[in-house]
């Protein structure tokens, strides 16, 4: 089916991180200080306590800066890359790891047709929650530590990661482009996401509803597994590089 569909989308969640070192939000070992991400990830926990939040989303940075992309993003890259234009990579993941197997994989070539539509926004950059202004941040200078709240060059106000909480909405640009390549897909392929948050967690319904396939990769069952055309139980990261062809 990867080889003779003629659109391809594919949506990743924290699963396809797993491998790489990355802690899911949910299931074993997705805690951190036994908070839950629907405790944190909100504008109210913000508003409320932002050294917290801060502190929480300093930890995942420097996790991050210390984790490489394992096969499962390499091998999507290479699908991506092998005919630009047929694959679209959706994904729900932060932490830029998709980026990474792109621009190694392509080499001499573009990567770009293998960069993800990231619909919940990058760990890697601020946003100012005053001026909207954006900054690349430096991963690897992040103190797990340090809980203080970083303010905005231009205005003063609290910096915040640029990333989609709870309650907010999703680029309608970046969602509206992922909705469309699912329209478009014969194939959607998911890996490593529970497919409880909404709206990334409808794109597969949208390929289903045009009369495509569902492909899932995961290491459970899922609320998408019983509609899955295909569901592929075990690690993405050994998974994904035996069926790409
Ligand atoms: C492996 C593996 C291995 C492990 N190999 N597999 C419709 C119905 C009901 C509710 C809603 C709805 N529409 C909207 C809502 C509300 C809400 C929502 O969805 N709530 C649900 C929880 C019920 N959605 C929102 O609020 C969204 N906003 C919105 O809709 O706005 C509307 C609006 C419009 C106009 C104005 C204002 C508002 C926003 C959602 C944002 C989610 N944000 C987070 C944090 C991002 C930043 C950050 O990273 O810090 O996104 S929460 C968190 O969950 C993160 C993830 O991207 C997301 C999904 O998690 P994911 O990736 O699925 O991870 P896990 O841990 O859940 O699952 C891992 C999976 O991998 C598991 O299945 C494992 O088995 C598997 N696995 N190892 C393969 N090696
Ligand atoms: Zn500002």
């Amino acid at each position: 089916m990867l080889r003779d569909a003629e659109r391809i989308v594919v949506l990743t969640g924290a699963g396809v991180s797993a491998e790489s070192g990355v802690p899911t939000f949910r299931g074993d070992g997705g805690l951190w200080k036994s908070y839950r991400p629907e405790e944190l990830a909100t504008p109210e926990a913000f508003a409320r306590d932002p050294g917290l939040v801060w502190e929480w989303y300093r930890w995942r940075r420097s996790l991050v800066a210390r984790c490489a992309p394992n096969p499962g993003h390499h091998a999507l890259a290479r699908l991506a890359l092998a005919q630009p234009g047929r694959t679209t990579i959706v994904t729900q993941n932060v932490d830029g790891l998709h980026h990474r197997a792109a621009r190694a994989e392509a080499r001499e070539r573009d990567p770009k047709p293998a960069f993800p539509i990231e619909v919940h926004g990058a760990i890697h950059r601020d946003r100012c929650s005053g001026c909207s202004h954006v900054e690349d941040a430096d991963l690897a200078a992040a103190d797990p530590a340090d809980s203080g709240i970083p303010r905005c060059a231009r205005c003063g106000s609290p910096l915040r990661p640029d990333v989609v909480w709870f309650g907010e909405a999703l680029d309608p640009a970046m969602i509206g482009a992922a909705f469309a390549a699912a329209e478009e897909a014969d194939l959607c392929l998911v890996v490593g996401t529970s497919a409880l948050v909404y709206p990334a967690a409808s794109l597969p319904d949208v390929t289903r509803a045009r009369g495509g396939r569902v492909v899932e990769v995961n290491l459970d069952s899922t609320p998408l597994t019983p509609y899955a055309w295909k569901s592929l139980k075990g690690p993405s990261g050994s998974i994904l590089p035996r069926i790409v062809p």
